[in-house]
């Protein structure tokens, strides 16, 4: 994006501070009716909504200077190479990382996770390592280190939770130990929303000699998140749960680290020179980005970190306490609501996992989608969390900056409307 245009576009629609009316009138999709009702969003972890700013630099890369990226000597080309870099420079001081080399493009958290997997991981683990992880990760941070462990012969290893599911520290002092060479975890858990108290893990970590993974899927759209102060050696999140396009994520790296590693994926743009025996790789951070990465997304998820950067993510945070002890305070006056994980808004993110009743999650989620609440109902993508919770699933509202108290009372409200229709339709 050329200067002159982004600052236009800032200028028009610029946020300041925590102005809600302002800032919910940022989000064209929230004036959708549903069933004549007013949408209420309610499924923010899964991904946010994206406010007009973050649409426009999509659109307007496209309809001004769509051009490949790092090659062409053209105006556009070297446009639309400037905003890419832009955005992970903005992104570094997010995130308070030490060089732009440390930040590596991947299509989302996932993907930034499988790249240590497949890079650090293939290289640094053996036979009778431990890997350590907690037990209320997600898929993307279980699976592959679970298979790693099946083809490496090292031991996967897990952190408990604590009745009102935290991370046990206790046990995670017993878990990490010499044999332990990486510790995965999750900065907050998409299922329970307990926060992680990184700095004593990566204490506890580092004196053991290892490294740390962070996944920030759920944290960084929602915490200041400052790697500098968290002394992670990654960072993995993903750009569509915090205002920005999916298909963007963020791998943040040690230097030293991301130097040692091999690249995962080749082909062009990741290589400084090719001959017909051999390949020297290209330096950090484009060794790992193979091929025409996803300029668009990028550039507009430099739209989002300004946009969350304007708003502060203190002002973020305090939000989501406030409308989090609202939402537990109103839950609870309905019986027959099991809430799962801290009771504590502050020390967990704006997530809210429940059961109703005997409602199944699925039933649930028709049921509230009819009176225009959007949740989520299901495992999660953590199935082994779900089973030690002893549940096959959970409804889930989570919230973001948009959501309000009104929002809140159109979910109990829902919740009401649910118990009486499926009252009715067990009595018939
Ligand atoms: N959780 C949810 O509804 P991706 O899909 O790569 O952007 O993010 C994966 C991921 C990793 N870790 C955590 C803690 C997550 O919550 C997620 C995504 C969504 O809870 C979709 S399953």
């Amino acid at each position: 994006m050329t200067p002159s245009v982004k600052s236009e576009l800032v200028a028009e629609k610029s946020v300041t501070m925590f102005d809600q009316a302002k800032i919910i009138s940022d989000f064209p999709i929230l004036s959708r009716e549903l069933n004549g009702k007013r949408l209420v969003y309610l499924d923010n972890a899964a991904t946010s909504q994206k406010p007009v700013q973050v649409i426009k630099a999509l659109t307007h890369y496209y309809e001004y200077y769509n051009a490949n990226i790092h090659r062409g000597l053209h105006t556009l080309s070297e446009e639309a190479t400037c905003a890419y870099e832009e955005t992970r420079e903005k992104i570094r001081d997010f995130i308070e990382a030490g060089s732009e080399r440390q930040i590596i493009f991947t299509r989302g958290a996932t993907e930034a996770i499988n790249l240590v997997v497949n890079s650090w991981g293939r290289t640094n683990v053996n036979t009778g390592d431990e890997i350590v992880i907690s037990a209320l990760e997600h898929h993307s941070n279980f699976v592959p280190w679970q298979q790693l462990a099946l083809e490496k012969g090292a031991t996967l290893r897990f952190i408990e939770l604590t009745e009102d599911g935290r991370i046990d520290l206790k046990h995670a002092a017993e878990v990490i130990g010499p044999k332990t060479k990486i510790v995965a975890i999750s900065q907050m858990s998409n299922v329970l929303g307990s926060i992680t108290p990184v700095k004593e893990i990566v204490q506890l970590a580092h004196s053991n000699g290892a490294v740390v993974l962070l996944d920030g899927a759920q944290g960084v759209p929602h915490l200041a998140t400052s790697v500098k102060d968290l002394d992670v050696d990654f960072l993995a999140f993903s750009f569509h749960k915090m205002l920005g396009p999916t298909g963007v994520g963020v791998l943040y790296g040690r230097e030293e680290l991301l130097e040692k590693m091999p690249p995962w994926m080749f082909g062009g743009d990741m290589i400084a020179s090719v001959h017909r025996d051999r390949t020297k790789f290209n330096e950090l951070p484009w060794k790992f980005e193979a091929g025409t990465p996803n300029i668009a997304d990028v550039i507009a998820a430099g739209a989002a970190i300004d946009y969350l950067n304007a708003i502060g993510m203190d002002n973020v945070r305090q939000h989501e306490i406030e409308l989090t002890s609202y939402a537990m305070k109103r839950i609870h006056e309905l019986d027959g609501v099991k809430v799962y994980g801290p009771t504590d808004a502050s020390l967990k993110g704006g997530v809210l996992s429940f059961t109703f009743n005997d409602i199944h999650p699925h039933d649930l989620g028709q049921l509230l989608n009819e009176s225009a609440v959007a949740i989520r109902a299901g495992h999660h993508c953590c199935q082994p969390l779900m089973n030690d919770l002893g549940v096959s699933g959970t409804a889930r509202a989570s919230f973001y900056i948009y959501n309000t108290k009104d929002d809140v009372d159109a979910f109990i409200n829902a919740l009401v409307e649910a118990k009486r229709i499926f009252g009715h339709v067990i009595s018939r």
